[in-house]
């Protein structure tokens, strides 16, 4: 009998569809991974602003998460925004249960749009808790930044190693300076891999002029797709990022704000 490998998603719900959870079962879709969801929060946005949000009880999270993972064989877990101290805490526990499969932590902060969704007890616990139970961890610059509680660039993926985080991929997508988005053509998009061995590597992929909405998603999702399918990390990040490009250059605006990628748009 024909059966998808499955990755379970624990992210909030953004009604347009460009982020969160939305993202994250379409792109597993996309790349043939049956998607379970655990929701976690109710976001109310728009293409351009996060208006609010509702978060939903640990106990109700938990038991999401529990049913399913009793009942599916789960074989990667992505973590978006857990929205409270208390999901966090509820999801380290469940994790720790079930060691065994990968988890794809994305430190959700603020939204592309710029609405902040995690507050600062989420973060703290996220850093405690979480980090050392992450296969890999995806953050942003400024998530980086954050987390490892550094100003200096150099001191972020090892920080973020020592907290915990087997393999850290710091992300450089994020939006650009005034300066820097009129330079021609534009810088691309640099991410660096501290791997869990010590060593580091440094991907480069072309960045469009667009800002985009659901790509920090997009791309935590698609590796956890890739290690669902039984991929090592490494090559599941390769390709992820390999779908970002394909994703992101046929881009679209779907309401008056922000772009999303193309999670639509063919795959080779
Ligand atoms: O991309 C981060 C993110 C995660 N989760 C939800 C979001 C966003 C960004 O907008 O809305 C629910």
């Amino acid at each position: 009998m024909y059966r998808p490998s499955i990755a379970l998603t624990i992210a909030g719900s953004d009604p347009g569809g460009g982020a969160g959870l939305q993202a994250d079962l379409t792109t597993f879709t996309r790349l043939g991974v049956h998607g379970a969801t655990a929701v976690t929060a109710i976001t109310v946005q728009d293409t351009r602003d996060v208006i609010d949000f509702d978060v939903l009880p640990a106990r109700r999270i938990a038991q999401q998460i529990e049913v399913t993972l009793a009942d599916l064989p789960v074989a990667a877990i992505k973590i978006g925004m857990l929205g409270s101290a208390e999901n966090v805490a509820a999801v380290a526990d469940i994790l720790a249960a079930h060691p065994h499969i990968p988890v794809v932590l994305d430190p959700v902060m603020i939204a592309g749009g710029g609405g902040e969704l995690a507050t600062t007890a989420v973060v703290d616990l996220t850093r405690e808790r979480l980090l050392p139970l992450a296969t890999v961890i995806t953050p942003n610059t400024p998530e980086a930044a954050h987390l490892s509680r550094h100003d200096d660039p150099e001191r972020w993926g090892r920080t973020l190693r020592e907290l915990g985080a087997r393999n850290v991929l710091i992300t450089g997508g994020h939006a650009l300076t005034e300066a820097e988005s009129r330079m021609q053509p534009l810088p691309p998009i640099v991410n660096f891999l501290y791997r869990e061995d010590g060593h580091t590597r440094r991907f480069e992929l072309p960045r469009l002029a667009f800002s985009f909405h659901g790509s920090g998603c997009t791309l935590a999702a698609a590796i956890a797709a890739f290690l669902a399918k039984g991929r090592d990390l490494e090559p599941a990040i390769i390709e992820a990022q390999g779908f970002m490009t394909r994703v992101i250059a046929s881009g679209y605006a779907p309401g008056k704000g922000q772009h999303v990628p193309n999670r639509l748009c063919p795959q080779e």
